[in-house]
Parts: structure tokens; sequence; C-alpha cells
């Protein structure tokens, strides 16, 4: 069974989907839903997603949104398949559990809003807040901070091999790296800097940038 997912192939929240199916080898078909033009938006859309967001995926009679859930239940759904995404043990799992959270809740806002503000924007042709990108880009400094204590203990977020932790890190830091100019919060720090190599060019990666670009 093939798995549909709906998006926008460059947006970041279909790309951490995507970059799971690639990773363990799951074939699926994208369905493009147009975002500028407010598909997402439309009636038989929120059918699918009631908030009017991508990604769905749609895997025979079922279907999920939230791009979160979805990685997480093809890395256990496929366990056996391609690398492990998750983790052996129960601590193991807790910490990839933990460092999707700080992804989640401690990185994504303020790089979905710098994001916003220096590059969405401007695109539709309207003025970002500057001074709003600023404060978030200095309080970013502050997780990344963090990241880099964090990896000069282990080689990836939740220990010695990557994860569901590391990969839903890449659409965001990607976009901020290539279309936000904003490489330094990278290479500024040495271990953030190593991680970020070893996971960017990771073949599943590399497939879905080809695939985007
Ligand atoms: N928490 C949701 C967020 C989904 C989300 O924000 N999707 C964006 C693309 S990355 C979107 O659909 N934007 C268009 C809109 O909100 O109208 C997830 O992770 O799936």
């Amino acid at each position: 069974m093939v798995v549909k997912v709906y998006g926008a192939p460059r947006a970041a929240c279909p790309q951490r989907v995507l970059a799971c199916l690639l990773e363990k080898g799951i074939e699926f078909e994208l369905v493009h839903v147009d975002l500028d033009r407010g598909d997402q938006k439309k009636p038989e859309f929120l059918l699918k997603q009631p908030f009017g967001q991508v990604p769905v995926v749609e895997d025979g009679d079922f279907r999920l949104f939230e791009s979160r859930a979805i990685i997480r239940y093809y890395a256990t759904k496929y366990a056996d398949r391609g690398p492990d995404l998750l983790g052996k043990t129960l601590e193991e799992r807790a910490l990839v559990e933990q460092w999707l959270e700080v992804e989640a809740h401690n990185f994504n806002d303020l790089c979905f809003t710098m994001m916003l503000q220096l590059v969405i924007l401007p695109r539709m042709g309207k003025p970002g807040n500057l001074a709003l990108a600023h404060s978030c880009e200095k309080d970013l400094e502050k997780v990344l901070d963090v990241y880099e204590n964090r990896l000069s203990e282990s080689t990836y977020l939740a220990g010695e091999t990557f994860t569901l932790a590391d990969l839903s890190h890449l659409p965001g830091l990607g976009h901020l790296i290539e279309d936000a100019n904003m490489g330094h919060l990278v290479t500024d720090r040495k271990n953030v800097s190593a991680w970020w190599d070893k996971i960017s060019s990771r073949p599943a990666w590399k497939k879905l940038n080809d695939l985007v670009h």
C-alpha cells in the first residue's frame, strides 16, 4: 500500500514526514496542496485536516495528521525496517521523546517565527517584523547553547544513534540555514555544527532535497 502524503514539498512539516518515510524506505505518493492558493482551507481538505494545515497521510483506510504523530507512527509501525529511529530500551525511548518535545516546544516556535518574518512574509510582498525576528534569534541562540552542551556528551541528541529527535530538526534548521541566512547559529557552535553535518548528510535527507529542488 502506497502512503499518500498531502503536503507542500517545501514546507517544513510535510518535510518532517517525508524524511521519515525516506529513512524507512516506505513508498509514498506526494499529493501537492497549494498553500499559496489556500487549498488547505478548502472544505474538502478540512475533512482530512480540520485545522486546515499540512501534512496529512492516508494509509489505506487510516488517516493521520500532525507531523510528529505521523513520524512516531511510522517509526513504530516499521520498527524492523531501515534504521531504528525510536531507541531500543525504555530509557533510550524516553530520551528520544524528551528531545522530540524540546524540538516541538523550545525550538520550533522560534524557528517558525523567524522564517515567517524573514522569508515567508517578504516572499508574499509583505514586510516582516525584523525586531521580532531578532528577538527570536537571541532566544534561539540560548536554546542552541543547550544543544551545544548536550552534544558535547553524545553524538546525537538522544544518544549515540540518529533518531526521530534529530530527524525532526532537519526541516526547520535546513530552512533557517538556506533560506534565512542563519547558518551562523549552527557554525558558531562546534558540536551543533558537527551534529548538523552528520544529520544533513544522511542519504534520506539528500534524497528529499533532490526531490524538492
Ligand atoms: N503541528 C502541525 C503544524 C502544521 C503546520 O503548521 N503546517 C504548515 C506547513 S509547515 C501549514 O499547513 N501552513 C499553512 C497554513 O497554516 O495555512 C504539524 O506538525 O503537522
